[in-house]
């Protein structure tokens, strides 16, 4: 069961992708959610990812999200040391535009998932953390719903404005 203290660890392979993956961090913080955010690589500080992700549930840490571009190899070696859930954010930091990312964070050998969101989709992963803290909390339950409504609400709008524009074509 997961608590209202329960945290969520944003990690980046550097920190040239943080200005993608702020966005996972303004959609958590706006949930009222904890989280613990560090530059750590897969290739360039192997240990430290091992070391950090081991003792994560120790601190309270219970969603993962990892964000890492070009050969992105941090999510799954994320995943390789937690049974935590682990979500990946491929970022497009090459010449190939985020593809190669996109394929090393969500082609994982079978018994080791991360589940991929899109290539930038660091605020989809944010509301999918929330969604997973969720489950045991129904405060953060009944603020998705909140949030889900005001979406609902934004579409609607943009309907009624589609509209005027499509009646005015016709005069
Ligand atoms: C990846 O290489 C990082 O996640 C980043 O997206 C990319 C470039 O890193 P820097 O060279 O900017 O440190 O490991």
């Amino acid at each position: 069961m997961t608590t209202a203290k329960s945290r969520v660890a944003v990690l980046m392979g550097s920190d040239s992708d943080w200005e993608i993956m702020s966005a996972a961090v303004k959609r958590l913080q706006a949930f009222g959610i904890e989280c613990d955010v560090h530059v750590m690589s897969a290739h360039r500080t192997p240990a430290l990812v091992a070391e950090y992700v081991s003792g994560a549930a120790g601190r309270g840490i219970a969603v993962f999200i990892v964000g890492a571009g070009a050969a992105a190899h941090l999510a799954g070696v994320v995943a390789a040391h937690t049974t935590a859930p682990v979500i990946g954010v491929p970022l497009n930091a090459t010449s190939l535009n985020g593809l190669d990312a996109l394929l090393a964070t969500v082609q994982m050998p079978s018994g080791v998932p991360v589940a991929t969101v899109a290539v930038g989709g660091a605020e989809n992963a944010g509301i999918l953390a929330a969604q997973i803290l969720a489950l045991g909390n129904r405060e953060l339950a009944a603020a998705l719903a909140r949030f889900k409504a005001d979406m609902a609400a934004k579409v609607a709008e943009k309907d009624t404005r589609l509209q005027t524009v499509v009646k005015s074509l016709g005069r």
